[in-house]
Order: C-alpha cells, then sequence, then structure tokens
C-alpha cells in the first residue's frame, strides 16, 4: 500500500506556517445562489460566520470562500459580482472566526483584494491557467496556493474526460503547472496540488486517482482533495446530493492512507472523525 503522508509537510501562507502533521480539514462557504450542493445557504456575511463558526467547532482547520459556482456547466459571474460576494465575507470571517481563509477564485484581482482583506491562501481550480496575472498575484502576496487540475472550464470539462492513463496524465499535468508556478517565483512551500476529483473526470477516473494519489503525492506537495457530495460518489452509493456526507468521510479516510494531507468538505464533523481514526491507524503502524 502506499506510504503514510509524509510528517514533515507543512504550507507556508501569507500569514503563517501551517503545520500538516495531522489531516487538515477546509470548511467550505460557497457564497453562491446557485451552488453544486450547499444551495447558496451561506450568502449573507452573519450567516457564514454562524457557519463557519459551527464549523470551527467540528474541527475545521481552514475556511474556504467561493463567490463562483464551478458546478459542470456553471457559467461565471462577473468579476464585479464576484467580488462582492467574497469581500464582506472574507473580512467578516478574518475578524471574528479566527481561522486561516482561502478564496476559492480564478481571477487574480478577486484574490488580491480578498488576500488585502485578510485571507491567506488562494485555491484556485484553474490551476493558475485562467488569468495569466494569477501567478504573480500569487508570487507578490506570499499566498499558500492550491494549484488543481483541471481540463477546459466549468462549462467545457465534462466533454474533455478523455484519458489513457489518467493517473500519469493527470501527475504530468499538474507538474506542468507547479513548475510554471516556481518560475513565476512562488515557493515550494506554498504550494498544494489537487487532482481535481470531478473536474473532466468520470466516476472511473476519480476512482483510479484516489486509488493512486500516491503519484501526486510523489510530485513532493501536501496533496487536497475535494470529494465532497460529488456525483462520482453518488454513482458508487446511489445516494442523492443530500445525502452523500457519510461517503464523504468515508473517501476522505481512504485518500488520507493514500497520502493526502488536506480535505475540502461541506459537512465537517463527520471527515473529522474519519481523518482523526485514519491518522490513529497510520500512526498504530509507524510502530508506535
Ligand atoms: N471542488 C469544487 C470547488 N472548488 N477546489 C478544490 N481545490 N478542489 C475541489 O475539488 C473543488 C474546489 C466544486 O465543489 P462545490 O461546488 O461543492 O464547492
Amino acid at each position: 500500500m502506499t506510504a503514510a503522508p509524509p510528517a514533515a509537510y507543512s504550507w507556508r501562507t501569507a500569514r503563517r506556517v501551517l503545520p500538516l502533521a495531522r489531516a487538515g480539514v477546509l470548511g467550505i462557504l460557497n457564497i453562491t445562489p446557485d451552488s453544486f450542493s450547499d444551495g447558496g445557504r451561506h450568502f449573507a456575511p452573519a450567516d457564514a460566520v454562524r457557519g463557519a463558526l459551527a464549523m470551527r467547532d467540528a474541527g475545521a482547520d481552514i475556511l474556504d470562500v467561493g463567490g463562483e459556482s464551478t458546478r459542470p456547466g456553471a457559467s461565471a459571474p462577473d468579476e464585479a459580482e464576484e467580488l462582492r460576494r467574497v469581500l464582506p465575507v472574507v473580512a467578516a470571517l478574518v475578524a471574528e472566526v479566527g481561522l486561516p481563509v482561502s478564496v476559492d477564485t480564478r481571477r487574480a484581482a478577486v484574490a488580491r483584494a480578498a488576500l488585502r482583506a485578510g485571507a491567506e491562501i488562494v485555491n484556485d481550480v484553474s490551476g493558475l491557467t485562467h488569468d495569466p496575472a494569477m501567478a504573480h498575484a500569487v508570487a507578490e502576496t506570499g499566498a499558500g496556493v492550491v494549484i488543481m487540475h483541471m481540463r477546459g472550464t466549468p462549462e467545457t470539462m465534462d466533454r474533455l474526460a478523455v484519458y489513457e492513463d489518467v493517473v500519469a496524465e493527470v501527475a504530468a499535468e499538474l507538474a506542468a503547472r507547479r513548475d510554471a508556478a516556481l518560475a513565476a517565483g512562488i515557493p515550494a512551500e506554498a504550494i498544494v496540488l489537487d487532482p481535481g476529483l470531478g473536474f473532466a473526470k468520470t466516476t472511473a477516473h476519480n476512482l483510479a486517482l484516489l486509488a493512486n494519489l500516491g503519484a501526486i503525492a510523489a510530485l513532493g506537495h501536501p496533496v487536497l482533495v475535494g470529494p465532497s457530495r460529488k456525483r462520482f460518489l453518488g454513482a458508487v452509493t446511489g445516494r442523492a446530493l443530500n445525502e452523500r456526507d457519510g461517503a464523504t468521510a468515508a473517501v476522505c479516510a481512504l485518500a488520507r492512507v493514500r497520502g493526502a494531507s488536506l480535505f475540502r468538505v461541506h459537512e465537517v464533523h463527520g471527515t473529522r472523525e474519519a481523518l482523526d481514526l485514519a491518522d490513529a491507524v497510520l500512526a498504530a503502524g509507524t510502530g508506535g
């Protein structure tokens, strides 16, 4: 079986170095009216803070705030609308929750504004390819960055889910995006890699990537996965969208023992529990 994640991993953000010896949980706050799975429940800053405090109590380590739905086929809001959604929430979370804040955006201007408002991580589902100014914005601000694998855009990705060897191709494409980030001046310690479950991937592709996460971890950066409530979990379990938190927690525990360090989820409590168990099993296996 693939080895456990190296305990030495940590993640440098714009404000601190986050230790990753224990599995890290990112709680999702989608500030969108049409979000794929939480349906815009977290829209007003006060609601977002309430949701975030509950996530913190349930064991979240980071809050991931997004103002753009990336569900398959979704079209993007304009930049002014994305800023209007994200900035007040980021500012309120930084002031009132006390957890590191990540901004889920493909736009450099949104990333810069969120970082000025106190966010410290940029989570870019386009892997720094959508906006040519994004890599420089991350380098200049010292932000931590999640470089996720996707092909095409949320509008076009479903028809680009064609691979001969999904694991090798996703690893090679992520390595190329990582190299471009390093060339733009982003330090290696700031980079986290994500195979992009559900983004230009079929159920079989997602399962193959989960089974072989070691190939992504071998690129030398902490690995983040975002399986939460996604379609492939429904395909395997037969569960509807609002019934997939158990499957999400189970898949996170499996991904942990396959080498992932960070887990982006809607429902924190069950995943935190599953990851604590996975970490206990991993620790028992190191001869303690
Ligand atoms: N998935 C979604 C949005 N952002 N970011 C990362 N890094 N990884 C993911 O897998 C990911 C993401 C789509 O899910 P949502 O609409 O439920 O947020």
